[in-house]
């Protein structure tokens, strides 16, 4: 399985740095290819715990080599912050690498997101506040600065002074705050130029001869499906494609070079920022669930909206991405719960619908129309093997599989490299 893509099949958070991590303990490569220190990525390993935002899952396995796609946004001075706080904690990332094409969050952009989102007032969208979208929104205007225009002094001077005449603009005028001065900025990019540049490569060439050479690539994507530009529930969603199509843009490997698509989907459904979000429970069990999962974000640390597990989005996310597996996450988290209820279809304005309304307004009438399974109350943290689970946890599963059309290869019953339970 050379080429092997993992995606998250929600609204993130499902535990993709977990299944990145445990899968890549088999793998040659691991790139991220979307998002950027929005991201918040968990593994846990022999009860110590590390949260990755840019770099990629596999830093911790030796020999795997991490990869910064090219469709990835980096804040230069988080990717350093990352790298001296995992080496600080014994770590190598000496072999991290990066794509010359991918875009620079400059520190403009961070300001842009937090002012748009304040003026945006009850409209905002809940970013995290990182500069994602701005930066996606200057690579589309062909205004973004890349990695490669650190070894470029005057043409970075340029770039950051003619992205700065618009921004400037809209800082002074609209927004009420200070111009910022291009030379700082610049200044401030430069100085991490020497740092980069042994880390630099063409991405697209180095992972396609390790392809060709017979290496197995893992692709990692940052949030998920729901969250997708293009596929998720817009305009509340980030600005980049998490889902599967995006590991090829985001790199530079053509899609026939992608044998399997592992989507992570929770045993529920959590969300964070705004947007709809049909199964949300707001009441004392969302309370429980979040308690019990410990659902706040690891970047951000918001709590996060939690609810029942969602199969229409389960479904939706299989077909999107051309799912492969299912790795269902947290299923530990259900335990002691008498009755579990799953999301099979929406009712909107009174009719049933089995698949994502074609509109964003279906989709915000959208109730859900539940079918309640049976509970257990046993511990399952210890289990690893299916037959190790209540007759309630394995129906459970198996009922996700069916309402999914994709069967669930491995699942989560705790947080450590080793609480999995591996299925096919
Ligand atoms: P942005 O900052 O432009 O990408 O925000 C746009 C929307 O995307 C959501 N988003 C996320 N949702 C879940 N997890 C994310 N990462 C962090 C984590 C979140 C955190 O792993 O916990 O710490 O708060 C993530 N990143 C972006 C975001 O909530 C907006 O709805
Ligand atoms: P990601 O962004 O998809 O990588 O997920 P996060 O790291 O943001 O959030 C997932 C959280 O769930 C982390 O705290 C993980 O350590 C934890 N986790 C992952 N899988 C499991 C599981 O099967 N059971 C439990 N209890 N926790 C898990
Ligand atoms: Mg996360």
């Amino acid at each position: 399985m050379p080429g092997i893509v993992v995606v998250g099949a929600q609204w993130g958070d499902e535990g993709k740095g977990k299944a990145t991590d445990q899968f890549g303990q088999d793998v040659d490569y691991v790139v991220k290819f979307n998002g950027g220190n929005n991201a918040g990525h968990t593994v846990v390993i022999d009860g110590e715990k590390f949260a990755f935002h840019l770099l990629p899952a596999g830093v911790l396995t030796p020999g795997v080599i991490p990869i910064i796609g090219n469709g990835v946004v980096v804040d230069l001075e988080v990717l350093f912050a990352e790298i001296a706080e995992i080496e600080a904690r014994g770590k190598d990332a000496s072999c991290l690498r990066i794509s010359s094409d991918a875009h620079i969050i400059p520190s403009y952009n961070r300001i842009m997101d937090r002012t748009t989102e304040r003026f945006l007032g009850a409209r905002q969208l809940g970013t995290t506040g990182r500069g994602i979208g701005p930066t996606y929104a200057d690579k589309m205007n062909r205004i973004g600065i890349r990695i490669q225009d650190l070894f470029d002094p005057s043409i970075l001077r340029q770039k950051v002074s003619s992205a700065l005449e618009q921004k400037n603009g809209l800082l002074t005028k609209l927004f009420n705050r200070p111009a910022i001065d291009p030379d700082a900025v610049a200044d401030e990019l430069l100085s991490y130029a020497d740092r980069v540049r042994p880390m630099v490569i063409d991405c697209g060439l180095e992972l396609n001869n390790a392809l060709d050479a017979g290496k197995t690539v893992l692709f990692e994507a940052g949030q998920a499906t729901m969250l997708d530009i293009d596929h998720g529930t817009y305009p509340f969603v980030t600005s980049s494609n998490p889902t599967a199509g995006g590991a090829c843009t985001g790199t530079g490997v053509g899609p026939t070079r992608i044998d399997s698509v592992i989507g992570v989907a929770k045993a529920y459904t959590t969300r964070v920022g705004e947007g709809p979000f049909p199964t949300e429970l707001t009441d004392a069990m969302g309370e429980r669930l979040r308690a019990e999962g410990g659902e706040f974000g690891v970047t951000t640390g918001r709590p996060r909206r939690c609810g029942w597990h969602d199969a229409v989005v389960t479904r939706y996310a299989a077909r999107v991405n051309g799912l492969t597996d299912l790795v269902l996450t947290k299923l530990d988290v259900l335990t002691g719960h008498e009755e579990i209820p799953i999301c099979v279809a929406y009712d909107v304005d009174g009719e049933r619908t089995d698949e994502m309304p074609l509109t964003q307004t279906g989709f915000h009438h959208a109730t859900p129309i539940y079918e309640i399974m049976p509970g257990w109350s046993e511990d399952i943290t210890g289990a690893r093997d299916f037959s190790d689970l209540p007759r309630a946890a394995r129906d459970y599963v198996e009922r996700i599989e069916e309402l999914s059309r994709c069967r669930v290869s491995a699942i989560g019953v705790g947080a450590g490299r080793e609480a999995t339970i591996v299925r096919h």
